[in-house]
């Protein structure tokens, strides 16, 4: 097979008020000329809609099967070649190939249609990110022969390579070909090249059969310990010559979990450490390039990290390949945000997941497959009990070796189905932030652990946002501050990282990220929760209290780069730091010298700043960072929100004194509440119109807690005052955690 990129020669347009059904032809003009990859997303112009993408193919004479290989297209998208429709593809982010018919005249005119409208049968149509449209991700052309590798199979390259590693040690590689060939006796070649290009195992077999191929003793994809690949080229032959060729990099490892313990990699031990990471960069959005993703992995690997959640769908394939070469565990997902009754939404799940396993099933970083984030968002009802099973049953068919993953929302009690149908369990917790206090996290942790300890949980996110223009001598939640991030997950992750039966966490985000839905903070259309600025340019100082903690590349950094304007006598400096020591020079003069508190952290209080300015300096050894303050007479106005100076901060949660230990509150969802006759008798007593809302319709997320629901399209007091009177009565209902 041969590929050709297909980057160049687009023709794009708009095309409002059509749907795919009422589409008949194009427009004569309208159309500009773009290279791929292509969003129409801008933060400026956010049309959902369909538009139309075209260009022509010139065929060479000798061309004889000839696919398209997108490797994803948001979202629906339909493929015309001469007028004829070739392809519906349900689903941004999975790659999908079509074979192209030979055009009578030697030229083919494409056209795809492509429609970003919410659309409830194709997944996400909930989430906190946005749906860009487009030909996002390259396009290419695949030119084969009369018998090759079947590029049609769930987007794959015609292998689905399995690799495990036996009870004595050995590697075992079984490969399922799938091939189009015109005579049965073709042949699979399989050659088995070990990370230094020697062959390391060869097969041949018959291709319509698997074949295994054993390595005695590989060396081990180990994750950050080392991470050698094995190339496997395979070779469709047909009477005794080449035909097709396909080529795979893959490792050999082996997993194991333990509820007790968490994850175990090749016999050891391995807590996992990681960041999330949604796949748009910047203003490009989601139209980024291989070197951009790999910029990406290198900051990933710079905090010191040892696993990624590839959230919340499937990722490019550079994304696996980096995780592969820099040893980092990956969890790998599909978006299902919301589950609905409907068919042919969990059709597409199902083809989703099946796409997102058979395309990355030999890439020795992914650990896992999620099956749902937070669909306990809007119901814990038994037909997503059903359909979750279902999901499951796809992964441990497709990849037994592998786990199924889920990450549920935090109010979902631990006695929940949802908890019991995964291999592992994820949830996202958000204390200090949407609810609750930064220091819950530790008491939560160990009482869910007590009523579930055969369960094997982890933290799927945790995190809070921060505006790069916002600062605080005095950091409070929901003022968007950097210095409260970077607070908050020194108190944070300490919680979380004493819990040693988790097997790990995933910090929420790497990178802020586009969310059309967003506009908080200061800042529109983003979400602030990354340790990295959207546009990379940027580490907050938060970025450096997990490298502080994470990575043995010797550094120091003073916090505060940005917060330069001080209107104090004397401020408290922080360094994050994997040194044992700190120097603080203040003007060129030593100051003080700081220990490491054992939390990436050396405090220094009460530095005194003369006016104008200030220059610090934080040493160790050969590493150093410096900045400067100026002392200024008056608090700099822009470090803060507007309509949120002192005591305007609204914050619900930091009054919550409605929590009593084994009883119903306003704190649990409604789905709790309505699913317990008492509680739901206390609701219906007095907001009868809001639970004929909640249990008719599904407009309300009932994983959302009643007090947050009760405060939604009401005056706060008229809400405080009847929160307050639920609250009493549901606190006499007795209720297990
Ligand atoms: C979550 C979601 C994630 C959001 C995040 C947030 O729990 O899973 O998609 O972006 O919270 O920032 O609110």
């Amino acid at each position: 097979m041969k590929s050709y990129s297909l980057a160049g020669g687009w023709q794009f347009r708009k095309l409002p008020e059509l749907t795919p059904e009422t589409f008949t032809q194009l427009p004569e003009s309208g159309f500009e000329e773009v290279i791929l990859p292509h969003t129409w997303y801008s933060d400026d112009d956010q049309y959902r809609g369909l538009t139309a993408y075209t260009r022509e193919i010139n065929w060479e004479p000798d061309w004889e099967h000839v696919f398209l290989s997108f490797d994803g297209a948001d979202q629906r998208c339909l493929v015309y070649a001469d007028g004829e429709m070739l392809c519906e593809h349900r689903g941004a982010y999975s790659r999908f190939r079509v074979e192209l018919p030979r055009p009578a005249q030697g030229v083919t005119q494409l056209t795809v249609l492509l429609d970003n409208r919410l659309d409830e049968t194709i997944s996400p149509h909930f989430g906190d990110f946005t749906i860009f449209g487009g030909l996002y991700r390259p396009v290419e052309l695949l030119v084969c022969g009369k018998n090759h590798f079947d590029y049609t199979y769930h987007g794959t390259d015609g292998i689905i390579a399995r690799a495990g590693v036996d009870e004595n040690g050995d590697g075992v590689l079984t490969l399922e070909p799938h091939v189009c060939a015109e005579r049965p006796d073709a042949t699979i070649v399989c050659t088995l090249l070990d990370p230094c290009g020697r062959t390391a195992a060869f097969g041949e077999a018959s291709a319509g059969e698997s074949l295994s191929l054993r390595v005695e003793k590989p060396a081990l994809w180990n994750g950050r310990r080392g991470a050698p690949l094995y190339t496997l080229h395979a070779e469709l032959r047909v009477d005794g010559t080449a035909a097709d060729l396909t080529t795979l990099r893959l490792g050999f490892r082996k997993l194991r979990l333990s509820a007790g313990e968490g994850l175990f990699l090749n016999g050891e031990h391995l807590r996992l450490h990681g960041v999330a990471r949604h796949q748009d960069i910047g203003r490009k959005y989601s139209a980024v390039s291989g070197e951009e993703i790999r910029a990406d992995f290198d900051l990933i690997d710079d905090i010191g990290a040892n696993a990624v959640r590839l959230s919340h769908y499937q990722h490019a394939q550079a994304a696996y390949d980096c995780a592969d070469e820099r040893g980092l565990l990956v969890w790998a997902e599909i978006p299902m945000l919301k589950m609905t009754e409907d068919p042919a939404l969990f059709e597409n799940a199902k083809e989703q997941l099946t796409d997102l396993i058979l395309q990355n099933i030999h890439h020795p970083s992914v650990f896992c497959w999620g099956i749902q984030n937070e669909i306990a968002m809007f119901k814990d009802a038994p037909y997503m009990h059903e359909q979750c099973a279902a999901l499951h049953g796809i992964v441990k068919t497709l990849d037994p070796e592998r786990f199924s993953a889920c990450a549920n929302l935090y109010p979902l009690k631990p006695k929940s189905r949802l908890n019991e149908i995964t291999d592992l369990v994820g949830y996202n917790i958000y204390f200090g932030w949407y609810y609750g206090q930064m220091t819950d996290y530790g008491d939560y942790l160990d009482r869910f652990h007590a009523a579930r300890p055969a369960l094997p949980l982890g933290i799927s996110e945790y995190g809070v946002d921060s505006n790069l223009a916002l600062h605080s001598e005095e950091p409070q939640i929901k003022d968007y501050s950097e210095e409260y991030q970077a607070l908050w997950h020194e108190t944070v992750y300490p919680q979380i990282e004493s819990r040693s039966w988790l097997w790990g966490s995933f910090v929420w985000n790497m990178f802020d990220f586009s969310s059309a839905r967003r506009n908080e903070g200061g800042v529109k259309f983003v979400n602030g929760k990354g340790l990295v600025s959207r546009d990379r340019l940027t580490r907050k100082d938060a970025f450096y209290y997990y490298k502080a903690r994470w990575s043995s590349e010797p550094f120091v950094h003073l916090c505060g780069h940005r917060f330069t304007k001080r209107c104090r006598d004397t401020v408290e400096i922080r360094v994050y730091t994997n040194q044992k020591t700190v120097q603080l020079l203040l003007n060129g003069a030593f100051f003080a010298e700081g220990k490491n508190n054992g939390n990436g952290t050396a405090v220094f209080p009460g530095v005194p700043l003369n006016r104008g300015e200030n220059r610090l300096e934080a040493r160790s050894g050969q590493v150093s960072d410096a900045l400067v303050f100026e002392r200024v007479d008056t608090p700099e106005p822009s470090y803060r929100l507007p309509g949120t100076d002192s005591g305007e901060v609204k914050n619900w949660f930091l009054t919550d004194d409605y929590t009593r230990q084994g009883y119903f509150s306003v704190n649990d969802t409604a789905n709790d509440v309505l699913d317990e006759p008492a509680a739901r008798a206390v609701l219906e007593k007095y907001v009868p119109g809001l639970v004929k809302v909640m249990t008719e319709k599904n407009v309300i997320p009932l994983g959302l807690t009643v007090k947050n629901i009760l405060s939604h399209d009401a005056d706060p007091a008229e809400a405080e005052a009847i929160t307050k009177k639920i609250n009493a009565e549901l606190n006499e209902i007795e209720n297990q955690f």
